[in-house]
């Protein structure tokens, strides 16, 4: 090697030098992102949960008959909707901010919705619109044209059909499913109630899971009992609108089968469940599933509505909220009127994260791009993390100058498993002396969405505490606000 050689030699070893001197430290900087732990959501689950509420539509022969659970005896002739107008029912739930809807195409009573060619117990033989008319039609059509997702409720369960519980059924069932799965354009989700269902054996699901992963890939699936392979979302031991607390999204499949035995687990998940199945909360904004006159001065209040809400949306799970509509074939006004005045205390409440520009202090940062800036910037892709040996963390949020607030939310990424499993919240004004919120004090799950809401308080400094987790921390949201009065 001569000098000139040996020059170019140095000068090429030096630039080496430089660029590892140069990216060293962002290499150091872009932290690896944390390893999820313990079961994760599915692609379906994780747009499930961004829909929060559902609304179901239980509309059939019972609105005739009056009654819930029809036997299955009463005659088309009853089925007589004089003013059906599914696009009123869309225009509910956009007043409501409800993006997704589920009809009841089939109940237990067996009478059909829609002319299908497997039975003729359905509106085909009904006087309407001269048997020529069509629901499941009228009301995927209307979801469509305002841009709502739209859902089947298929009753596994059939008091008419005299094939119910025979492999004939099984024939039966898949017969409609293809006619529903196949006719009316995407179906978001599929219903199938446990509720007198347990002559449906495994196998009967089995059939249909696959009719509807074949025809529908992207269809959810809320499954109980026996249909506890193919659940998506599981039914979570109530119909009253309330979801444990905690409430995991995991949970033992056997759980999910043998349901009876298990209802406090489907009520709460279990924490080291083998399964991601969360909770589908199903309740009616009135007493009953099917529309009765006598029930329009039981309709549930905003502030009912709103206790609901933070019981199931703010306990980690989905709301689905039942209306009825009536013998005309519509959505009765108070019900309308109460769902959009939830809507308002929504968008009211969690329009301003009065966390937002606080300076944030914690105990673990994972540094790189996992800032602590990133629970309150209102962006869907952010996150803030520990580093991998801190499962626990203190993250202080500096409010720069006295706040009142009376609501808390906090979510976890999802996508990264149930990971933190204890917390609590506080609060100060001094930054010495620290009050605890009691009904945020020894939480335990968090998942996409908890809420919390207690009598409003003032302060300049709030504090999460996470107290104990399976592994570091991923928080996408910690946010404080104040409700509106709700008057
Ligand atoms: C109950 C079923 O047992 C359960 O599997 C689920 O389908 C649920 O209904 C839906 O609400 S039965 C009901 C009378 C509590």
């Amino acid at each position: 090697m001569n000098f000139k050689q040996l020059v170019t030699q140095i000068k090429k070893q030096l630039s080496l030098i430089a660029i590892v001197w140069v990216l060293m430290p962002l290499a150091v900087n872009a932290q690896t992102a944390p390893i999820p732990v313990g079961p994760v959501p599915n692609a379906r689950q994780i747009e499930w949960y961004h829909r929060e509420i559902i609304a179901f539509f239980h509309f059939g022969m019972n609105t005739f008959a009056n009654v819930n659970e029809g036997d299955g005896t009463a005659s088309p002739q009853l089925f007589n909707p004089t003013a059906l107008d599914c696009n009123q029912w869309t225009s509910v739930l956009k007043g409501a901010g409800i993006t997704t809807a589920i009809l009841v195409a089939k109940h237990a009573d067996g009478f059909c919705n829609w002319p299908t060619a497997h039975t003729n117990y359905s509106v085909k033989n009904s006087p309407w619109k001269n048997g020529k008319g069509d629901v499941v039609r009228e009301f995927t059509d209307a979801c469509k044209a305002s841009g709502i997702k739209a859902a089947i409720y298929l009753g596994p369960h059939d008091r008419h059909d005299s094939r119910y519980g025979t492999p004939d059924y099984s024939d039966y069932y898949a017969g409609q499913l293809s006619e529903l799965l196949r006719n009316y354009g995407p179906i978001w989700e599929i219903w199938w109630d446990g509720a007198g269902a347990d002559q449906i054996t495994t196998s009967f699901y089995d059939r249909w899971a696959d009719t509807v992963r074949k025809l529908q890939p992207n269809c959810v699936v809320f499954g109980t009992k026996n249909s506890y392979r193919y659940a998506d979302s599981r039914w979570m031991g109530n119909e009253s609108g309330l979801s444990g607390d905690p409430c995991w999204s995991t949970i033992n499949p056997v759980s999910i089968r043998e349901e009876a035995a298990h209802i406090t687990q489907l009520n709460h998940g279990e924490v080291d469940g083998s399964a991601y199945v969360p909770a589908e909360v199903d309740v009616s904004i009135r007493p009953s599933w099917f529309y009765h006159q006598e029930e329009d001065a039981h309709v549930k209040s905003v502030a009912g509505l709103w206790d609901l809400y933070f019981n199931s949306v703010g306990h980690n799970s989905v709301l689905l909220l039942n209306f009825p509509p009536d013998k005309r074939g519509l959505v009765s006004s108070i019900d309308s009127v109460r769902a959009a005045g939830l809507h308002n205390l929504i968008n009211g409440t969690f329009k301003k994260d009065l966390a937002a520009g606080a300076v944030i202090t914690s105990l673990h940062p994972r540094g790189g791009v996992y800032k602590p800036g990133n629970m309150v910037d209102d962006n869907e892709k952010t996150y803030y993390a520990t580093n991998d040996n801190a499962a626990t963390d203190t993250i202080t949020f500096n409010l720069g100058k006295k706040k009142t607030f009376d609501v808390i939310m906090l979510q976890e990424v999802i996508e990264l498993g149930h990971r933190t499993t204890g917390w609590s919240v506080d609060y100060s004004s001094n930054g010495k002396d620290w009050i605890p919120i009691p009904e945020a004090t020894s939480k335990q799950s968090i998942g996409y969405k908890w809420l919390i809401k207690f009598k409003p308080v003032t302060a300049s400094r709030v504090r999460l505490r996470v107290t104990s987790g399976k592994a570091c921390l991923a928080i996408h949201t910690f946010g404080i606000y104040k409700q509106p009065s709700l008057l």
